[in-house]
């Protein structure tokens, strides 16, 4: 790569980062006010991420798409990503109403695999949302995605994605069954310390009659 294209596409990457700030900064904006309201935060923990170049190039290939600029800024919507934690599942769906609620955020898609799981198990919300990025001499719209789930489903995740690589994506079938099983007991779990909170704010808003 030349010198002028290694500068173009370092400064892609920056408005992603900046697009991520925006939206970290947002959501602990949220998280905050929540907690300052309610006595309680939604978010349990954030992680974000960055595509590195070789697995966004990766996925233009895998796409059929060329490794350019243009095809990378409109094909590919998670080159910048957020990962929101949260201790209940009814959580997810407060924080993606709070987002929902920003004028300067256009949500483009949502995909819920907590009301509709994937057939392996997976569980989280998915949004694609583009967000106004305020650069020296032009603004940019730039897409970030944001899945948001809560912390048993983070634990299934995870363990999950690290089994699908290490088998080469060639999960054996019993080890499929094990792992949509365990999402079956995850889902139980959310359910059971969901009704437990409930229980406790109900004894807590009784203790303040
Ligand atoms: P990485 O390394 O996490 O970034 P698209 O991105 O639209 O081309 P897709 O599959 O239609 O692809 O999008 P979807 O369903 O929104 O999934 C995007 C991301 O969600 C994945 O990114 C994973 O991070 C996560 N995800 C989706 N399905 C699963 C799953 O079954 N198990 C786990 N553990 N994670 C999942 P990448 O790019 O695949 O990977």
């Amino acid at each position: 790569m030349k010198p002028d294209q290694i500068k173009e596409w370092s400064h892609f990457f920056l408005t992603y980062k900046f697009a991520l700030d925006e939206v970290e900064t947002k959501l602990n904006i949220l998280n905050e006010e929540f907690q300052f309201i309610h006595d309680y935060n939604p978010i349990e923990h954030m992680k974000t991420r960055i595509k590195t170049p070789e697995s966004l190039m990766t996925k233009l290939r895998r796409k059929g798409l060329d490794i350019s600029l243009d095809a990378a800024k409109h094909h590919i919507r998670d080159i910048a990503g957020v990962r929101v934690i949260c201790s209940f599942s009814t959580d997810i769906y407060h924080i993606v109403e709070m987002i929902s609620m920003q004028n300067d955020v256009r949500i483009i898609e949502v995909k819920d695999y907590v009301k509709n799981p994937k057939p392996n198990g997976y569980q989280s919300v998915h949004l694609i949302i583009e967000i106004p990025v305020f650069l020296t001499n032009r603004t940019e719209h730039i897409c970030v995605e944001i899945q948001i789930r809560t912390i048993a489903m983070d634990f299934w995740a995870s363990l999950e994605h690290k089994i699908y690589y290490k088998f080469d994506e060639r999960v054996p079938e019993h080890i499929q069954q094990q792992l949509k099983g365990s999402a079956a007991m995850i889902d139980t779990l959310d359910r059971q310390m969901l009704e437990l909170n409930e229980e406790v704010q109900r004894h807590r808003a009784q203790a303040h009659e």
